[in-house]
């Protein structure tokens, strides 16, 4: 099914607080500096290699501001050794060049979205120019982007764009699927063949996230198809159903523990950090 060789263990991603869920909705969703820094310890305990983070402010709602971002990757560095992934999607309200200055807090690794979409009711804007100017900025400062693919005509874009400009900082490219978001691809089994299929040949690895109930589908066929994983309340916060109905996620500890723990079932252990980063391109801690 992909061309790419099965990897023997799972890079985890965890992402543990996205844009979207309100505090007021979801309690337990971290957004302070020091609970997303617990959520990173918890986190790499349980098996993750990389964190994705989005950050809030004092009054838990999104922010792009620079010192709260630098305050965030300085907390999460000093309680793990997780690759830091800083998101320059932010929320589909943030200006281009508030998302571009977010590489000023110098994470190891930037999300880079290939493409404009409709994002539920929102549009999560991602133009042609963007997306090249986070590209060349990203590598000027030897920062790892991993591709965010909401669509499968992204990949096209990310054939593009590395006719265009070359290999990213680090020399590899690693894609991650986001699946299932109102308005991009459905997450389910048959287009994560799909995506597989279509990857450029310069694609290193990838892995996929589903969105919502699309979740569990999704890593499942990713694990299935060679593929690593990404889990976090950013993306779900319904655990499954029980006899009363859906159940909330308790923590993103328990998400990435439990893929770990059906990667492990299918002999795909979760990757250790150092491992993390020879896959992605970043230099040894
Ligand atoms: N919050 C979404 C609009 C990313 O982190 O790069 C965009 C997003 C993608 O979450
Ligand atoms: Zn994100």
């Amino acid at each position: 099914m992909s061309r790419l060789t099965r990897p023997g263990t799972t890079l985890i991603t965890v992402a543990p607080t996205g844009a979207e869920h309100s505090r007021g909705d979801v309690p337990q969703l971290p957004t302070t500096p020091q609970e997303i820094a617990a959520t990173a310890a918890a986190c790499q305990s349980a098996g993750a290699a990389m964190i994705h983070i989005h950050v809030r402010d004092g009054d838990h709602a999104p922010t792009l501001d620079l010192p709260r971002l630098e305050e965030v990757v300085a907390a999460v560095r000093e309680s793990s050794s997780l690759v830091v992934q800083l998101s320059t999607g932010g929320s589909v309200h943030d200006a281009m060049a508030d998302r571009l200055a977010v590489l000023d807090a110098a994470p190891d690794s930037c999300s880079l979205t290939l493409g404009t979409l409709n994002f539920g009711a929102d549009v999560f804007m991602n133009p042609w120019g963007f997306v090249v100017e986070l590209f060349r900025s990203s590598r000027d400062r030897g920062i790892v982007p991993e591709f965010e693919v909401f669509d499968l005509g992204h990949l096209a874009t990310l054939q593009r764009l590395l006719d265009q400009e070359g290999l990213p900082a680090g020399g590899q490219v690693h894609v991650d699927l986001v699946m299932g978001v109102p308005g991009g691809m459905p997450g389910d089994a048959a287009t994560v063949v799909a995506c597989v299929a279509a990857l450029p040949e310069a694609v290193t690895s990838w892995s996929a996230t589903g969105v919502g109930r699309s979740h569990l589908p999704v890593l499942a066929a990713s694990l299935a198809a060679g593929g690593h994983l990404r889990v976090g309340m950013e993306d779900t916060v319904v655990w499954g159903r029980g006899p009363g109905g859906a159940v909330a996620v308790g923590s993103n500890a328990d998400l990435v523990a439990r893929a770990a723990r059906v990667a492990s079932e299918l002999q795909r252990p979760p990757m250790a950090v150092a491992d993390a980063r020879a896959l992605l391109g970043l230099p040894p801690l």
